[in-house]
């Protein structure tokens, strides 16, 4: 499990997370898509060292959040938070893969192609993605309705006009493949935050559609994820921005190199200060907006 330190700051943030933990470990537990067990292959080997211990199981508890936001009950939202957690996790799987981030190490240990191979990696990925879309059923049968909406966003959020087509601006701007999209680099850069603030709006909102939120809710959501995904990004920028000096290892360009650190900063303070308002003048005061504004602040101001 990652650490994390325990700041006064975000007290709510980390008792809330403490809190909701176990609802979701044993969620994703009760719902590992495992091959059967008389088939000698290693992928359920591999899909538990994907899944576990895992992360800091954020995308999971913005799902819990965003049902308790809107006055529903985070205990019936745990199988649709183990769906995110999924999600989230075949992204990882993919993003490091060597066709696209080639990355050995993911939460300081291999990562899951160097330990298994790209092949049973891919498999692991799409398991796990596909185990993702059934489950904002469970605990809903009497509410298809909800189901069929949180079906529908999840499904158009890792599509391509979302996580996808995120990904794939983030595949062009690597130098010297796509001079288009370095041409506008403010475009690409919001576009390609895509990948990021789908998965954001997605775990938000599929919480809120099945405690059933109303439309003004939603759209204050989708507005508050995408911002979060522009300054999770910003922040990620300018932690590679310190560790690498100058320039990303593999030579991205991004508006923190292009127009220097300072205005970076500037952007993320405005966008985490616009998120927070959207926040506080969209829903009523809650133990869960103040952990969501917590959470705001952290990401934007995590080191690491
Ligand atoms: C088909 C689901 C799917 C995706 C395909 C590969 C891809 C498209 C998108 C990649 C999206 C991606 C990996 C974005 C990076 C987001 C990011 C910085 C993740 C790290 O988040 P943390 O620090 O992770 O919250 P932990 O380890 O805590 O879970």
């Amino acid at each position: 499990m990652t650490t994390m330190t325990t700041s006064e700051e975000y007290a709510d943030l980390w008792a809330y997370v403490e809190e909701r933990r176990p609802g979701i470990e044993a969620a994703l537990r009760a719902n590992l898509p495992l091959a059967p067990a008389h088939v000698e292959t290693r992928f359920n080997e591999a899909l538990e060292y994907a899944l576990f211990p895992g992360g800091k199981r954020f995308r999971p508890v913005l799902t819990l959040l965003g049902a308790e936001l809107v006055g529903g009950n985070p205990d019936e939202m745990l199988p649709a938070a183990a769906a995110v957690e999924f999600i989230h996790t075949s992204s990882l799987i993919f993003d490091d893969l060597p066709c696209m981030d080639n990355a050995s190490e993911r939460r300081e240990k291999a990562s899951l192609h160097e330990k298994f191979g790209e092949g049973l990696a891919v498999l692991v990925g799409l398991g796990v993605l596909n185990a993702a879309y059934p489950l904002v059923f469970a605990n809903h049968a009497g509410s298809p309705e909800k189901a069929i909406q949180a079906h529908a966003e999840i499904v158009e959020c890792i599509g391509a006009a979302g996580m996808v087509g995120g990904q794939s601006v983030d595949l062009a701007m690597l130098s010297g493949e796509n001079g288009a999209a370095s041409e506008d680099l403010e475009t690409a850069e919001s576009i390609r935050n895509l990948k990021t603030s789908a998965l954001m709006r997605l775990a938000l909102r599929t919480g809120a559609i099945l405690a059933g939120a109303t439309y003004i809710e939603l759209a204050a959501l989708s507005r508050f994820a995408e911002l979060l995904g522009d300054a999770y990004q910003l922040s990620d920028d300018l932690l590679d921005l310190e560790e690498d000096g100058e320039l990303f290892s593999d030579d991205r360009a991004t508006l923190a190199i292009e127009r220097g650190e300072s205005n970076a900063r500037f952007r993320l303070r405005n966008t985490i200060d616009e998120a927070k308002r959207i926040l506080v003048d969209n829903f009523p005061s809650s133990r869960a907006r103040t952990v969501l504004v917590q959470l705001t602040d952290y990401l934007a101001e995590r080191n690491a």
